[in-house]
């Protein structure tokens, strides 16, 4: 699977999004698939091309092989998002809610370095609860957890030899679009 992201990166560079109000966010991140994810003073969105204006390259199989495998969905992911965090990248407390389709779940993926993953609930605030993510770890946020609160506080650097030079990949397979079922409400 590294290898193949590795290819993934070579063809689709990580870049540093931006959150719309312009500032740059500590990880770095590329995509997979028919759309990726994309941020910049335009705002959170999905997009066709990377922002050097290539087409993403396919979602690798070793990864579809995941999703087939443990999410018992009926569609495929679009999306393969690439998150890497060096030793001091994090990720604030979010849904994922860019997608169209929320009866499909999110699958994650960790690679390299441990991570401390938090977990709250539907709206801002509240309790949380926090778990460390370690390479190889998948996580499946679906049905009534597809639209938690989660976030990545830190990661521990020197937790894995998986990367030669430490970090973290984090891989999550998004459906995007909205389904052509007609069984999901309009828009
Ligand atoms: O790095 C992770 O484990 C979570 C990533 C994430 O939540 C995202 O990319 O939306
Ligand atoms: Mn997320």
């Amino acid at each position: 699977m590294l290898a193949e992201i590795r290819e993934v990166v070579r063809a689709a560079p990580l870049f540093v999004p931006r959150t719309p109000r312009g500032k740059p966010m500590s990880v770095r991140m590329t995509s997979a698939g028919s759309l990726g994810w994309v941020s910049d003073r335009g705002g959170y969105r999905y997009a066709p091309r990377h922002p050097d204006g290539l087409p993403w390259p396919a979602i690798p199989n070793s990864v579809l092989d995941i999703w087939r495998q443990v999410s018992a969905a009926a569609r495929m992911p679009e999306c393969c998002l690439v998150n890497f965090y060096d030793q001091g990248a994090r990720m604030g407390l979010h849904q994922d809610r860019d997608e169209a389709d929320f009866t499909q779940p999110v699958v994650s993926i960790s690679l390299g370095d441990d991570a401390l993953f938090r977990v709250g609930n539907h709206s801002r605030g509240g309790k949380t609860r926090s778990f460390w993510l370690r390479s190889g770890d998948v996580v499946v946020m679906g049905g009534d957890a597809r639209l938690t609160y989660h976030g990545i506080d830190r990661i521990a650097p020197g937790t894995s030899t998986l990367l030669p030079r430490g970090g973290r990949i984090n891989l999550t397979m998004r459906v995007v679009s909205a389904s052509d079922l007609g069984d999901t409400p309009a828009g």
